[in-house]
């Protein structure tokens, strides 16, 4: 029987300080995202959006969490949760939800979902570490925090909806960093994650840091989330998004990627997130999430 997989929109748009990414899971819709799925041998069956306001309808003002600034914290809140339920439901039917954001800030809904009945590992593709807190951020923006709310580090330890406690971070893994805010660094030096920077990526070439990412967050669990934020690759590859950083990941190392991915056979969930169609070229970085999503399911050139 072939594997459904459940596409979930989460449109947000209030992790980022540039505009648009909200637009995001029409465009990798528009893109041929049903299509390539099928190519890749598993059956979309499209859940919708979950229903995000527009940042214009919510209250302007600034949301603070105990110390920090984490803006649009409530409407977070509000994605995240019923996010994680929507998750939690697809896996519980036995399909496999592939979620379509919006800012990175939604994967605090799509990992604590996933990962709500059983351990999990998690792969965070990504040009950044999203490890910041209210109190660390140097912009307020929720779409820097993602993994440490999941984590449970610093003023998050307090929330319940936005943690994962069956996520271990021996578990965690970083692949491609190449942009770490200093709170963040401190963070990497003396918690338990593993780092794939780049400069590893130019050492040892893509297929030796995706092995080992894959042999870190499967040690002692069966499956892993993997979270593809579209900065991981290079701008001149993906240009639509809205933190760009060069030096970042080719198209076909992107793809060698997710084809070793597929090769495990461990993937529980996945996300494509950060892409900005107002800064895109012709929808391509959408394109491409589509493209990569495939050969993360299992599409393969022969
Ligand atoms: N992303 N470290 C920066 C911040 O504002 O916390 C950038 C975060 C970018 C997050 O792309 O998902
Ligand atoms: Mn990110
Ligand atoms: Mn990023
Ligand atoms: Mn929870």
């Amino acid at each position: 029987m072939e594997q459904i997989v459940r596409v979930i929109g989460a449109p947000t748009d209030y992790g980022a300080n540039r505009r648009g990414v909200d637009m995001g899971p029409s465009a990798i819709r528009y893109a041929g995202l049903a299509d390539q799925l099928r190519a890749a041998g598993v059956e979309p069956v499209e859940a919708g959006d979950i229903r995000a306001p527009y940042a214009e309808e919510c209250d302007p003002e600034t949301r603070s969490l105990r110390t920090g600034t984490a803006r649009f914290f409530d409407e977070t809140k509000a994605v995240c949760t019923q996010l994680a339920e929507t998750v939690e439901s697809a896996l519980a039917a036995g399909e496999l939800p592939v979620v379509l954001g919006g800012d990175h800030s939604v994967a605090i809904g799509s990992v604590s979902g996933s990962a709500a009945a059983s351990p999990i590992g998690a792969i965070w593709f990504d040009a950044h570490a999203d490890l910041n807190t209210p109190s660390t951020s140097p912009s307020g923006n929720i779409h820097g925090m993602p993994l440490a709310a999941l984590l449970g580090i610093g003023e998050f330890g307090e929330l319940e909806w936005a943690t994962a406690p069956n996520l271990r971070e021996e578990n965690v893994v970083l692949v491609g960093l190449r942009s770490a805010d200093e709170a963040e660094r401190a963070l990497l030096e003396e918690r338990d994650l593993t780092v794939l920077t780049m400069s590893d990526i130019d050492r040892r070439g893509i297929t030796a840091v995706v092995d080992d990412a894959l042999e870190a967050a499967t040690d002692g669990v069966d499956e892993i989330h993997v979270s593809l934020d579209l900065d991981w690759l290079d701008p001149t590859a993906a240009p639509g998004v809205g933190t760009p950083v060069r030096g970042g990941v080719t198209y076909r190392e992107a793809h060698a990627a997710m084809e070793q991915v597929a090769a495990r056979s461990a993937i529980r969930s996945l996300d494509l997130v950060e892409v900005n169609p107002t800064l895109d070229r012709s929808n391509e970085t959408a394109e491409l999430a589509t493209e990569l999503a495939a050969s993360a399911l299992g599409k393969r050139i022969l």
